[in-house]
C-alpha cells in the first residue's frame, strides 16, 4: 500500500482564481446569439457552471486522494492512530465534502433565478452574490485543507508493505538496527549515534536463493510498560506484519542500554515470534564479553539462510488457459458492479439545507487511539503460503477454473488494501 503519491491539496485563493479564470475564458469563447438579455443570461449561467464544476472537481480530487480508514488493512488503520489523529482527518475531509455540497446547492439556487430572468440588473446582482458566497465557502476550507496537507506529509512516510514473507529487525534504540538493514538490503536508512534516530518504519528487500524477503527496520523499543507512539509502531509491525524477528544485541556500552534490559526484552519478544539473535558492533566488542554471552546467536548470513527456509517459494507465473467466462459469470460480475455502484454515496442537496457556514464552524476534535500490546502470531500464519506443486505444469480444466476464481478473489482483496 503506497501513500507516496497523495498530491498537495489546493490553496483556497488559488482554487478560486483558477475557477474564476476558467469561467471568464469559457464564457468569452462562446458565441451567443439572441437579444441582449439572453446574451447576459447565458454568459452568466456558463460562468456559474464552470465555477461550480471546477471547484467540485478539485475538491473531489483532494477528497479521493486520501485513504478511507474503513477500506484500509488493520495495520494501516492502527498506524494512523499512532501517527496522526484519524478523527481530525475525517473532519477535514468532511469539511471539504460540506463545501462541495454547499457550492452545488447555491449554484442550483442562483442558476434557477438567473435562468428565468430577463432583467439585466437582477442577473448581475445575483451573479455577484453567488461569487461572494462561493468565495466565502471556499475560504472556509482553509483549515481543513491545511490539516490535510499536514497529514499528507505524515502519510508519505508510511511503509509500503507488500504481501510477502517479512522479518523485523528489533531491539533497543541505538543498537545498530538500521545499520543492519542497510547492510542486508543495500538501503539508505538514516543512521546516527543517538537513540530514536528511526521514528517510523523503514522497509527493505533482499533475495536469498530463490526467496524474496521483506525486511522492516522499526524504531527502537525500551522495555517498559507504557510505550510512546513511536515505540508502539515497532510493536504494531511485529504483531501485524512480521513473521520472524532478528533481535539485535549491542554488547558494547555505546547504545546506552544495559545488557540485562536487552536480555529482558529479548525474552519477551522471543516468546511472541520466531526470533534470531544478531550481535552488532562486534568490531568494538571486547572478546571476553562475546565469550560470556550465552544466548544463541548467529552471523547474519546464517540467519538469512534460515529465514529463507521459512519463506515460501515465489508463486510461479501460471499461463492462463484461454477459457472465457460463461455468460452466467459475466452476469454475476455485472450484478455485483451494479450493487457496488448503488452503494456509492449520493450527494443529497436536501440533507444540507442548513449547511451554510458550517465549514467555518467545524470543531476539530481530538482522539488518540492506541496499540497497547503485542498481538498474537497472526501474521506468521497469514504470510505462510504453501509451496506450489512444481511437477504440475498443465492443469486439469477444473483446477484452472478454480485458480482463476481464486486469483479473481485475491485481486479483489488486494485492491481493497
Ligand atoms: N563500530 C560499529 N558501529 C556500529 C555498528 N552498527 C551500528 N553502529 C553505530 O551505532 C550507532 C547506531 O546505529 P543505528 O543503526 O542508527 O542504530 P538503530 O538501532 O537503528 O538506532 P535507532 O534508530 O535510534 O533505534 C551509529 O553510530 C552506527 O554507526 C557496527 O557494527 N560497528
Ligand atoms: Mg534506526
Amino acid at each position: 500500500m503506497n501513500f507516496q503519491y497523495i498530491p498537495p491539496p489546493d490553496n483556497p485563493e488559488l482554487l478560486l482564481d483558477l475557477a474564476f479564470k476558467k469561467a471568464r475564458e469559457r464564457s468569452n469563447s462562446k458565441k451567443i446569439s439572441g437579444d441582449y438579455a439572453n446574451k447576459i443570461r447565458t454568459k452568466e449561467l456558463i460562468k456559474l457552471d464552470v465555477i461550480v464544476s471546477t471547484i467540485v472537481e478539485r475538491l473531489e480530487k483532494t477528497i479521493q486522494a486520501f485513504p478511507k480508514t474503513q477500506d484500509l488493512p488493520f495495520f494501516y488503520t492502527e498506524l494512523m492512530k499512532l501517527t496522526l489523529d484519524p478523527i481530525n482527518l475525517k473532519y477535514a475531509i468532511r469539511g471539504l465534502e460540506l463545501a462541495k455540497r454547499q457550492v452545488k446547492r447555491i449554484h442550483k439556487e442562483y442558476a434557477s433565478g438567473i435562468a428565468t430572468s430577463s432583467d439585466r440588473q437582477f442577473i448581475e446582482t445575483q451573479s455577484t452574490q453567488f461569487y461572494g458566497r462561493v468565495s466565502s465557502i471556499i475560504k472556509g476550507t482553509r483549515g481543513p485543507l491545511k490539516t490535510l496537507d499536514h497529514y499528507r506529509k505524515i502519510l508519505r512516510g508510511y511503509p509500503d508493505i507488500k504481501e510477502m514473507y517479512t522479518f523485523c529487525i528489533y531491539g533497543f534504540p541505538n543498537v545498530g538496527k538500521s545499520t543492519l538493514l542497510n547492510m542486508i538490503a543495500k538501503s539508505k536508512a538514516k543512521i546516527a549515534p543517538y537513540a530514536f534516530t528511526t521514528i517510523s518504519i523503514n522497509v527493505g528487500y533482499t533475495t536469498v536463493g530463490e526467496k524474496r524477503i521483506q525486511i522492516l527496520d522499526v524504531p527502537g523499543t525500551l522495555n517498559r510498560e507504557k510505550q510512546n507512539p513511536v515505540e508502539l509502531q515497532a510493536e504494531l509491525a511485529v504483531a501485524e506484519v512480521a513473521s520472524s524477528i532478528i533481535y539485535v544485541f549491542d554488547l558494547t556500552d555505546t547504545s546506552g542500554y544495559s545488557l540485562d534490559d536487552q536480555i529482558a526484552l529479548y525474552h519477551k519478544i522471543s516468546n511472541i515470534k520466531k526470533t534470531f539473535v544478531y550481535i552488532s558492533k562486534k568490531d568494538i566488542t571486547p572478546k571476553e564479553d562475546l565469550k560470556k554471552f550465552k544466548i544463541k546467536h548467529q552471523e547474519i548470513d546464517t540467519i538469512l539462510a534460515e529465514i529463507a527456509e521459512l519463506a515460501p517459494l515465489p508463486v510461479p507465473e501460471v499461463e492462463e488457459i484461454d477459457e472465457s467466462p460463461s455468460d452466467d459469470e459475466d452476469d454475476e460480475d455485472n450484478d455485483n458492479n451494479e450493487k457496488d455502484q448503488s452503494n456509492e454515496e449520493i450527494d443529497s442537496d436536501e440533507e444540507d439545507e442548513n449547511d451554510d457556514n458550517v465549514v467555518e464552524d467545524i470543531n476539530i476534535k481530538k482522539s488518540k487511539g492506541k496499540v497497547t500490546s503485542l498481538k498474537n502470531d497472526k501474521a506468521s500464519t497469514k504470510n505462510k503460503n504453501s509451496s506450489p506443486n512444481e511437477e504440475e505444469t498443465i492443469e486439469p480444466k477444473d483446477n484452472a477454473k478454480k485458480k482463476r476464481e481464486n486469483k479473481k478473489k485475491s485481486t479483489r482483496a488486494l485492491s481493497k488494501k
